[in-house]
């Protein structure tokens, strides 16, 4: 038996390696707190569901392309050999290039892959399809979809959202009150794209704990915040944050609280905004009694707290998820909005940041340095759709959509190309997007096991895990770099995405030009070197590579002085301007009102969601649900592995229920319930608790999609994916962002005979 160290999204690990196998794992030593998920790689890589060679669709195999209408995941795949299969892919890259143009090819990919940033698979499928003459590419993410193009605007880039925000030390030393919309749940801050050496999050909240910092959790979900946290729970019927920032800003009008010489000095527009909230402009003062009703909180606690906020250094934090809703602009810029008003930006301890309680790494204290990472290249085609559009891309050849003032007209696409990604996990509106993946004629998978999305296409190649190949592994939001050595032998006959796709550049003629004569080890080299130059420029000497792959990891001391979001501006705002128009926060944006969209105008507003508890729809379907990230995986990774398969209630993901909810429908702890709505339906494993307010349902992302028939719209999911229920529309024509979290659903007990059964191995039958 050996010892190893590796590494994944949730958190480095050492592995024990008997017999060829990963036969199990322990926290790696310089964790403060390792994420338990690790506990589930050995389950999930000698998982029966792997897939174990090339597969192509049998339909496709005997007829070709063209040959799609209601086959994919209902027809058998056929074994090839790698050759056949390479043979096969390039040979149809080849005609459609030639048919079509790279217009054709849809290679946006999105999706998480690997920790390990060489053998990378979203990356690789950019870079070779670049180097083959481009493809339909998707800009934002499922992420932070609608902020990423909202903030450029407002604050004048990203940072507020994708970090760095202010330090935690800034917090701890300074921060009186945090208010934590959407919560900080400690699962989801175990957890950090490209991995942690350590999770620092949950430490650096209980160091604000004990230092006396007040925490409010604004949040449908008490389990939003551990209880070691002992933060105030605000219970709020999602998708009405909007209304209760805007209340609290009409608190601090109608109180004086305002600081007008902040205002005055560091932003635009405010006057306007003001009016809208003291209802000059649509007669309806914004007060704490108007948000009472939307938001089901007390109009004193409301006002209460406002005040409180302007009594003390505070920090404004909301949750990533807030803004995957629909007008999800909106929570954002109105808490920016009371930030300014507050006028404490820039300050130690104050102001606002997004996402501190969504992924580990906010706020972590961390020089400027970067990663080691593969090189994607430049998309030669330049045509790219907002990263949720997916299906309408697919369904709707032809159409026009706004986008952040300009427009996207969808191409006709024959072949998509996925590595490292789920759709079938990630999109909205499942049956939808069952519709739109009958439409192009080849549809090729790298995955490692059969999710959804390798059972539904035409041609499936096995890829290995990120523990079969050597790689290295980092995050801009930890302060260690991990080197990630082979573990074992590839499983099957996987094969590295890296070798997949420099093979089939081979074919196509140009393998140089995408290898750049380097094989992964080669690259690794290379790219940590690269991080070893730029780290110089911070003053950080990184060791030689061969002393980093022998000691298996470096850590980056800290910086010295605490990072503050805006501080710089704060400090002097005219020798260092925000990059919008006017230099300074814009309340009010000339930019954003000049697009002329309704569904996000010149200021925060209050836009009610679609689907919301007063709207039409609400009669049939009364709850809300909310489909978060899970706590027993990474969205579909690792769901058929041990912690998730533990999780499950009769083999069906769990769903929170709240019990007067319950009782009235009959439903009891451990029942098989029936969620649905007019898009489609899953089955769940009811779990009864207080800790989901009543009228909302929550049930995470990430269960793998099993429908009962196959390419059939309108199948019921038997193992519970929510995405059966999500709304597949845009945030707004602004940031055409997901919208998952705004979907009305209704449960009931299911009465039916159908069995969870083996959602692991789909029927692969040869010949
Ligand atoms: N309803 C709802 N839906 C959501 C969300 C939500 O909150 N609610 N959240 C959204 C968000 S924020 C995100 S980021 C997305 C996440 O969506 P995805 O990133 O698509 O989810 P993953 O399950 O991480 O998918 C990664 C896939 O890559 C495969 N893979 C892993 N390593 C490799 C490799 O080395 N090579 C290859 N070829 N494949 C590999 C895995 O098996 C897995 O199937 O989901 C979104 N969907
Ligand atoms: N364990 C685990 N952690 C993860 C991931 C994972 O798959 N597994 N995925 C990672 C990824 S890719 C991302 S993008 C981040 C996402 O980070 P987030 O978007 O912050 O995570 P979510 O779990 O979707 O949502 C957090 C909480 O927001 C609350 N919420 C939902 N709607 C509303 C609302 O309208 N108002 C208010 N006030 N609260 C609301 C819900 O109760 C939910 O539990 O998580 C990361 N962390
Ligand atoms: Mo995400």
């Amino acid at each position: 038996m050996s010892r190893r160290l590796s590494h994944a999204h949730w958190g480095a690990f050492e592995a024990d390696l008997k017999n060829g196998r990963i036969d199990a794992v322990s926290p790696f030593s310089h964790d403060s707190h390792p994420s338990a998920l690790a506990q589930s790689v050995p389950s999930a890589v000698h998982a029966a569901s792997r897939v174990a060679q090339p597969m192509v669709r049998k339909g496709y195999l005997l007829r070709g392309p063209g040959d799609v209408s209601r086959r994919r995941g209902a027809e058998p795949f056929v074994p090839v050999s790698w050759d056949e299969a390479l043979q096969l892919v390039s040979q149809q890259l080849r005609n459609v290039k030639e048919e079509h143009g790279n217009k054709a090819i849809f290679g946006g990919s999105y999706g998480w892959s690997s920790a390990g940033r060489i053998n990378h698979a979203r990356t690789l499928v950019h870079r070779f399809l670049y180097g083959f003459g481009g493809c339909v590419d998707q800009v934002t993410n499922y992420s932070w979809g609608a902020a990423a193009v909202l903030l450029p605007h407002i604050v004048g880039g990203i940072e507020a959202v994708a970090g760095p925000v202010t330090d935690w030390p800034s917090i701890v030393k300074n921060t009186k009150l945090m208010v934590l919309f959407g919560g900080a749940a400690e699962k989801n801050m175990l957890i950090t794209t490209g991995g942690a050496g350590n999770h620092e999050s949950p430490g650096w909240l209980k160091q604000a704990r004990d230092a006396g910092v007040e925490f409010v959790s604004i949040s449908p979900l008490k389990r939003d915040c551990s209880d070691w946290l002992g933060a105030e729970w605000l219970p709020i019927r999602p998708g009405a944050d909007t209304a209760l920032i805007l209340a609290f800003a009409h608190t601090l009008i109608v109180n004086e609280r305002v600081d007008l010489a902040f205002l005055d000095r560091y932003t635009v527009g405010y006057e306007r905004f003001r009016d809208y909230v003291l209802g000059f402009t649509d007669g309806t003062p914004k007060s704490a009694a108007w948000a009472s009703g939307l938001t089901g909180i007390d109009a004193a606690r409301i006002s209460g707290l406002a005040l409180r906020m302007a009594d003390a250094r505070t920090m404004l934090s909301a949750t990533w998820s807030l803004q995957r809703a629909d007008h999800g602009e909106q929570p954002y810029w109105a808490l920016i909005a009371l930030g300014a008003m507050l006028g404490q930006v820039g300050l130690p301890g104050g102001g606002f940041g997004f996402g501190y309680g969504s992924i580990n790494g906010m706020g972590t204290p961390r020089r400027p340095t970067s990663s080691p990472a593969m090189e994607s290249g430049k998309n030669p085609l330049g045509l790219a759709i907002p990263v949720a559009r997916m299906a309408d891309l697919l369904l709707q050849p032809g159409r026009t959509i706004p986008f952040n003032g300009n427009t996207v007209t969808y191409p006709d696409i024959k072949l998509v190309y996925w590595a490292g990604g789920n759709p079938f996990h990630h999109h909205q509106d499942i049956n939808r997007l069952v519709e739109a993946w009958n439409r192009p004629e080849t549809i090729i998978v790298h995955e490692v096991w059969w999710t959804a999305t390798a059972r539904q296409a035409d041609i499936v190649l096995p890829a290995t895990t990120t523990f079969e190949r050597d790689d290295v592994g980092a995050s801009p939001r930890d302060r260690f770099i991990v080197a990630m050595p082979q573990l074992i032998e590839p499983v099957g006959q996987a094969r590295n995405d890296y070798d997949i796709f420099s093979n089939l550049a081979g074919h196509l003629g140009f393998r140089e030009q995408f290898t750049e004569g380097r094989d992964i080890r080669g690259w690794i080299e290379y790219a940590y070197d690269q991080s070893r130059l730029k780290a110089r420029v911070h003053n950080v000497e990184l060791p030689e590579f061969s002393r980093f792959w022998r000691d298996g990891f470096v850590e980056v001391p800290s910086p010295e002085e605490d990072f503050i979001l805006f501080g710089d501006f704060r400090a002097d705002p005219v020798a260092n301007p925000l990059r919008t128009p006017s230099g300074r926060i814009e309340i009010f944006s000339e930019t954003i009102a000049g697009f002329g969209y309704d569904n996000c105008p010149g200021h925060p507003v209050w836009l009610p969601p679609k689907e919301w508890h007063s709207a039409k729809a609400a009669a049939r379907f009364p709850l809300h649900l909310i489909s978060n990230q899970p706590s027993t995986r990474l969205h579909s990774q690792l769901d058929d592995a041990k912690l998730s398969r533990e999780s499950k209630v009769a083999g069906r993901e769990p769903i929170l229920i709240n019990s007067i909810d319950a009782a009235s429908r009959r439903i009891e702890n451990g029942d098989t319930v029936r969620v649905f709505n007019d898009r489609g339906a899953c089955l769940a494993g009811a779990v009864l608790s207080g800790d989901v307010m009543e009228g909302v349902v929550q049930l995470a992302s990430g269960a793998w999609y099993h429908p009962e028939a196959y390419a059939t719209p309108g199948s019921l999911d038997l193992h519970g994916n929510p995405n059966m229920l999500t709304r597949d529309e845009g945030t707004s024509f602004l940031g055409q962002g997901p919208s998952a979290q705004s979907a009305l659903v209704e449960v009931e007990r299911f009465l039916g005979e159908r069995q969870a059964g083996d959602f692991q191995m789909p029927q692969v039958k040869a010949g």
